[in-house]
């Protein structure tokens, strides 16, 4: 048989994880408009509609030409209606009437800036607005006097947010990130030699400034490790060390000796993580006397690959990989790619050999900013 001589591009694909996206698209402007959208849903809690927003714009970033007139779209998928009047109104006007009322709207300039408090969720910071709460002031005070009715708990974490609020607000540059990687490393290799790391997230993808460094970590005799505290171990080491300062919640780390099986409470995978403030030392010469926030995840050597391509995301990204697996009668996440009919776990030997035993076409990292 003659081979597919039919080009299909792969922007038309309804997978993201079947694309190729930029980190920069030719359509930035108009992502960027949409996205104050998107974000604007979110911070409502109207899940599906902020869902078909980042569908929508995911399809747009690869979409490999700038877009000049209606006729070229008619191919990117998730464009319906709606979407489809508001590129209008942005090719005739250069921007999107809702974008700007949102933009200068009281309520989402508070929710945003509420929810960049770490641990401040939309939910909450909905509640904080209807309290009258506007300004960060306002809501130190709140936290700051005891009346208030969120339990010690809730706003201890919020006060601790709230402190470092402006400090990691900052943007991590590539060379920070990559040393906050070296110091990992060597803290690793320290209590557990021939251990190996990968910096993920943003930066794996080419972002020149992350908001958080997620570093996956595995050792060679790591099978089924979980029970020796990999993660405990190394974040006890770097705290002794001044590294980090604070760990947040970690949903799937267990405390020692706890019997309770691998949750899958953040319905994101079940590997054990902390997540944790970082400082860098004051020797290292990109110290700047900023926290840092840092997630650490272990993973088994088995599922080692599976967890990087999981925790170099983009988000978009991984949730198709998840509905591509579907289709394919395969179940993936950060932990493991099991076979739905018999809950056969298959195991990658290398990035590529996920892509390969999902049955997809390898997408290199710098692509994957859908
Ligand atoms: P940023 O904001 O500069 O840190 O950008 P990203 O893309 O690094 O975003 P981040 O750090 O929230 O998440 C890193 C990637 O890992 C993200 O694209 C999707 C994935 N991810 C985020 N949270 C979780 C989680 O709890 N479990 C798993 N398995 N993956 C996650
Ligand atoms: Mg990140």
């Amino acid at each position: 048989t003659l081979p597919d001589l039919v080009y299909e591009p792969r922007y038309k694909s309804r997978f993201a994880c079947e694309r190729y996206s930029p980190l920069i698209c030719p359509n930035q402007d108009l992502v960027k408009e949409l996205h104050i959208i998107k974000l604007a849903r979110e911070m409502e809690s109207e899940e599906r509609s902020a869902l078909s927003y980042s569908r929508a714009i995911s399809a747009i970033k690869a979409f490999p030409e700038k877009i000049k007139s209606m006729s070229q779209i008619s191919d990117i998928p998730y464009l319906g209606d709606k979407l489809t009047g508001m590129i209008q109104e942005f090719l005739s006007k250069s921007t999107i009437s809702q974008a700007r009322q949102l933009s200068s709207d009281t309520r989402y300039q508070t929710l945003i800036s509420f929810t960049s408090v770490y641990g401040i969720g939309p939910h909450t910071a909905r509640h904080l607005y209807d309290l009258g709460l506007r300004t960060f002031d306002d809501l130190s005070r709140y936290l700051g006097s005891d009346d208030n009715a969120e339990g010690s708990g809730g706003s201890f974490a919020w006060r601790e947010g709230l402190r470092l609020r402006d400090e990691l607000s900052v943007k991590i540059p590539r060379a920070e990130v990559e040393e906050m990687g070296r110091l990992v490393d060597n803290a690793l290799q320290d209590i557990l030699p021939g251990s190996e790391s990968t910096i993920c997230g943003g930066y794996r993808r080419g972002k020149l400034e992350s908001n958080d460094v997620d570093i996956v970590f595995t050792h060679p005799q790591g099978q089924g490790n979980k029970a020796n505290n990999m993660i405990a171990r190394l974040v006890e080491r770097m705290r002794k060390d001044g590294l980090i300062t604070h760990t947040m919640h970690a949903p799937s780390v267990r405390s020692k000796g706890s019997l309770r099986p691998p949750t899958n409470h953040d319905g994101w995978d079940t590997l054990d993580k902390s997540l944790t403030i970082f400082n860098l030392p004051k020797t290292s010469p990109y110290y700047k006397g900023i926290h840092r926030r840092l997630d650490l995840i272990y993973a088994p050597r088995e599922v080692y690959w599976t967890a990087v391509v999981g925790w170099t995301g983009s988000t978009m990204f991984e949730r198709d990989l998840r509905l591509w697996a579907k289709q394919k009668g395969l179940k993936f996440d950060s932990s493991g790619i099991t076979r739905r009919r018999d809950t056969k776990a298959l195991y990658a030997t290398s990035e590529r050999d996920v892509f390969k035993l999902l049955e997809l076409e390898w997408i290199e990292p710098r692509l994957r900013n859908a």
